[in-house]
C-alpha cells in the first residue's frame, strides 16, 4: 500500500489584538513570508524544537551545530579541540575547517545526541583559551515534524 505522505490541514481560528496581529504582519513581511500560514508553523515548529531540546521533557536524540573561531598560533588549542572531539567521537559527525586568514580558523562541528550531552560538548569548546567566538545553534533530526 502506498503511505500516504500528505497530512490532511486542520484550519484554526485565533483572535488577536488588532495592534498585534499588525505587528506580526510586518514580522512576516520582512522574513519573506508569502502569508501568516507559514510563519505560524515556522513559529510553532521552533517552539517544538526548543522543546525537544529540554532534556527533562524529552530524551530525543537532536543535532545542532558548533561554530567556532580560533587563533590556531596559541599554545595547544589545536590540540585540545581535536581532543574534546575525539572524547566526543560518538557525537561529532563531521566538521569543517577553513582558515580565514594567517592567524584565524573558522571550525563547524556537527553535532549529534542527547542534548545535554551536545551542550557539554559546546560548553567545553567555548571555555578554551583561545576560542574568540563560539555560537552553538540547536535544531531537530526533523523527525518529529511536518
Ligand atoms: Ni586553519
Amino acid at each position: 500500500m502506498k503511505k500516504d505522505t500528505k497530512e490532511s490541514l486542520c484550519r484554526f481560528g485565533v483572535s488577536i489584538p488588532k495592534s498585534l496581529i499588525d505587528a506580526f504582519d510586518n514580522y512576516i513581511k520582512v522574513r519573506a513570508y508569502k502569508n501568516r500560514s507559514e510563519a505560524i508553523r515556522d513559529l510553532i515548529r521552533e517552539k517544538l524544537v526548543e522543546q525537544e531540546w529540554e532534556s527533562d521533557v524529552h530524551d530525543r536524540e537532536v543535532v545542532g551545530t558548533i561554530t567556532y573561531v580560533f587563533d590556531h598560533h596559541k599554545r595547544e588549542l589545536v590540540d585540545s579541540i581535536i581532543r574534546i572531539q575525539h572524547q566526543f567521537a560518538d557525537h561529532v559527525i563531521a566538521s569543517q575547517h577553513v582558515h580565514l586568514d594567517h592567524d584565524n580558523c573558522l571550525e563547524v562541528a556537527i553535532v549529534k545526541g542527547n542534548p545535554s550531552t551536545l551542550r557539554g560538548v559546546a560548553y567545553k569548546l567555548k571555555a578554551l583559551k583561545g576560542v574568540k567566538h563560539c555560537r552553538f545553534t540547536m535544531t531537530t533530526t526533523g523527525s518529529f515534524l511536518k
